[in-house]
């Protein structure tokens, strides 16, 4: 498994730290994910490529990039 290190903007509260991890879960099931919100840092930890974790936090509201 690779971890990757997002930057996520527009998370509010913890109900949008759930609505990310939700998004996440449905792309990989098997992901592993750490939010921290005040540093707006999303890990993900998976096999699967970001791109469709990218896409589905975007299409979900939230503003995405991946840290290189
Ligand atoms: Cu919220």
């Amino acid at each position: 498994m690779t971890t990757h290190h997002l930057t996520v903007l527009g998370m509010t509260c913890g109900h949008c730290e759930k609505d990310v991890s939700r998004v996440v879960r449905s792309v990989d099931t098997d992901a592993n994910i750490r939010i921290d919100r005040a540093a707006n840092a999303v890990s993900i930890e998976t096999n699967q490529a970001i791109t469709a974790f990218i896409v589905a936090i975007v299409a979900e509201g939230y503003e995405a990039t991946v840290n290189t």
